[in-house]
Parts: C-alpha cells; sequence; structure tokens
C-alpha cells in the first residue's frame, strides 16, 4: 500500500494566512496533481488545529513577540504568530487542494500546553494522534510526505513515519513542499536524507 501524506496544506500557511510560509500556495497545484495521478492507493492531511489563546503563540506570553524563543511546559518553544485557530478560515485546508479526494484528516496541535509539529505526535513525545497506527492498520508500506512547512511540520512528520511505523518507507517530495526559511529548509532536508528519507520529485513519481 502506497499512501501519500499532505501536511497543513492551509490557508494560515498560505500568503494571506496568518503564518505565511513564502510561496506556500504553489505546493497546491503539484500536490493536486500527485492526488490526482491514481498513484496512492490512500491520501491522508494533517490540519494545524489549534485552539484560541495556544500555548505555541506569542500573544499567550505577556512581552513575547512572534518568531523568539520562548517556553511552553517548561521547555524551549517558538513563539508563533496566532494561526489556525480552530473553525476560522485560517485553519481550512488550501480552497484550491483537491479535498475531497483526500481519505483521512489528521487534526494535531489541540491541546494548548504543547506544540505539535508533527502529524503523529506530540513535540514531546507522549500523546499520539493515532496516524501511525491508521497507516499500519490499513497496510501501508510507502509513504510520500508534503506540504507545508518544510523546516517544521513536514520534517518532523517524515522523521516520526521512519520511526513509528515498523518497516515503512518513507520519501520528501521537494516541489511539494515549502519551508519558512532557506537555512531552515536545507537543514531538514539534510536531516531526512540522514535518516535515510529519499528526497524526490513530483515529477519523477508521476514518472514511475
Ligand atoms: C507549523 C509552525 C507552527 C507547520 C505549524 O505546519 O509547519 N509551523 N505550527
Ligand atoms: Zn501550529
Amino acid at each position: 500500500m502506497k499512501a501519500l501524506l499532505l501536511v497543513d496544506i492551509q490557508n494560515g500557511f498560505c500568503p494571506g494566512g496568518n503564518l505565511p510560509v513564502p510561496d506556500g500556495d504553489k505546493v497546491v497545484p503539484v500536490a493536486n496533481s500527485l492526488i490526482d495521478s491514481g498513484k496512492y492507493d490512500l491520501i491522508v492531511a494533517s490540519q494545524d488545529w489549534h485552539p484560541p489563546g495556544h500555548g505555541s503563540f506569542a500573544s499567550s506570553h505577556p512581552g513575547k513577540q512572534p518568531f523568539e524563543m520562548g517556553q511552553l511546559s517548561g521547555k524551549p518553544q517558538m513563539m508563533w504568530p496566532d494561526h489556525c485557530v480552530q473553525y476560522t478560515r485560517d485553519a481550512e485546508l488550501h480552497p484550491k487542494l483537491h479535498s475531497a479526494q483526500i481519505d483521512l484528516i489528521q487534526q494535531k496541535g489541540e491541546n494548548k500546553n504543547v506544540d505539535s509539529y508533527s502529524a503523529f505526535r506530540d513535540n514531546d513525545q507522549h500523546a499520539l494522534t493515532g496516524l501511525a497506527e491508521f497507516l499500519e492498520d490499513q497496510g501501508v508500506t510507502e509513504l510520500d510526505v508534503c506540504g507545508l512547512a518544510t523546516d517544521y511540520c513536514v520534517k518532523f512528520s517524515a522523521l516520526d513515519a521512519l520511526d513509528m511505523i515498523p518497516g515503512i518507507k518513507v520519501r520528501f517530495i521537494e516541489d511539494a513542499s515549502r519551508g519558512i526559511s532557506p537555512e531552515g529548509v536545507a537543514a531538514a532536508i539534510d536531516e531526512m536524507r540522514g535518516h535515510g528519507i529519499d528526497i524526490v520529485k513530483s515529477a519523477d513519481i508521476l514518472a514511475e
């Protein structure tokens, strides 16, 4: 079983959103070509889904500005602008994404006291979302990961898939992803590659 994981392709991470990733919306047509390719048995998406006042928001920490480091539950935490608040437009998947073909949407980041970059578990690695068990139960042996943002949620999701699903082969689709900073993206790609994740382009997949 081959699956595609679309990470956080939400308004909030696209231009005009509250935590815009440069050119974040450019992943949408590429993701759609993969969704429509017929190459996947299963398509899943993650959705950053924070309650108002989430502890990763700078606005929850008096005196803190977005993109400064702060603390959450005693651990270092990047202070983000308020983003992807539940039931707001910012949290919706991008309207042009072919969402009707998504089999499962995994929400994450609902616990105010811990952030969840990964689609599989909270950053403290305690609470699981259930996505790893779902993919394993479905018999997924190959997982292609893409979306927003490469240097945060995409990287952590790809690494956790490898760590949590026995025997799985994971690939990162570079042109179906964008990151917050160029240095962050370069480091994330090195880290993923170092763990045995293949770095591929959508054209390679479409040509398989
Ligand atoms: C993300 C920062 C905060 C992401 C989510 O989707 O990469 N980044 N929340
Ligand atoms: Zn978030």
